[in-house]
């Protein structure tokens, strides 16, 4: 069968699955979020990388029943940990610009609040930027809408995409997440801590919170307290974990 075809089936058979990575802050040390990532176990292929089927399931417009459902499941799993008691952490969705320009996705994602009783406060829309500059107009009306829901907006892989300061200004944004690639070398590759530095100080000039992502090591830890960062996102913590894992990270942190 076609790749095609059997991430068709993925949903129903259950085969669809959520990892969680938690995103630090380095002003309390604090998990204080989590990003949802979304994994497909397929019995004959194995693990298949979202990097794969991700870009299908947009072609083919099965990302909008997968992301409902990665949105639904997140959110009710984020609650179930409020329910154990653990502090509440916002909870980061990725959104796909096929979902980010369905019509009613305003309507889908009040009813999954709705349904699962979540505070959209504690929700979190990771958006990239060429999504978002596709239609400006029509992205700030959505945005806006999110925004006034109380849904918290960030644009994901900042600064590999189309970064017109001048929309950033004009979008309800409240954070940017500094792409992986210029994290990496850090601390050898003086163009990137340039770029990194940049980052941050653009962010906090417009009032935004700043999180890099693909932290490794300690150095590019230390580096990036030191230029102010807001929070960060990596293996050096941790791996994105599934739920049950994530709860014993959880717990050894209480
Ligand atoms: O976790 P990993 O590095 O394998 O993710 C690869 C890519 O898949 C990343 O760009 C990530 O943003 C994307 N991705 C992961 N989960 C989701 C999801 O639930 N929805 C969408 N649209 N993209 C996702
Ligand atoms: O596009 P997006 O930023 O959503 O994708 C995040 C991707 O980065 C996920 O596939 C996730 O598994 C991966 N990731 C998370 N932390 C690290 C890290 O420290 N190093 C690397 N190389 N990848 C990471
Ligand atoms: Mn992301
Ligand atoms: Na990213």
């Amino acid at each position: 069968l076609a790749l095609e075809s059997e991430l068709y089936y993925a949903l129903d058979r259950g085969e669809l699955l959520l990892h969680y990575q938690p995103q630090v802050s380095l002003h309390s040390g604090r998990i204080i979020g989590v990003e949802t990532l979304i994994r497909w176990q397929n019995p004959t292929r194995g693990l298949v990388s979202p990097a794969k089927f991700i870009p299908i399931a947009e072609e083919t417009g099965l990302i909008v029943p997968i992301g409902e459902w990665v949105l639904r499941t997140a959110c009710a799993q984020s609650l179930a940990w409020q329910a154990q008691g653990f502090p509440a952490l916002k909870i980061a969705v990725n959104l796909s610009a096929r979902q980010f320009k369905q019509q009613n996705l305003v309507e889908t994602v009040t009813q999954v609040l709705d349904a699962t009783g979540l505070d959209p406060n504690y929700l979190e829309l990771e958006l990239t930027e060429s999504l978002m500059v596709d239609n400006i107009q029509q992205s700030i009306n959505v945005m806006q809408q999110l925004h006034n829901m109380g849904i918290v907006l960030s644009v994901d892989d900042f600064g590999t995409g189309y970064s017109s300061l001048n929309y950033l200004k004009r979008f309800p944004i409240h954070t940017l997440k500094i792409d992986q690639s210029f994290v990496c070398d850090l601390v050898v590759n003086s163009d990137d801590a340039a770029i990194v530095d940049a980052i941050i100080s653009l962010a906090h000039s417009l009032n935004l919170s700043v999180i890099a992502e693909g932290v490794e090591s300690q150095e590019q830890l230390d580096y990036l307290q030191t230029k102010g960062c807001d929070e960060v996102q990596g293996y050096y913590f941790s791996r994105p974990l599934p739920a049950n894992t994530f709860t014993q990270l959880l717990q050894e942190g209480k």
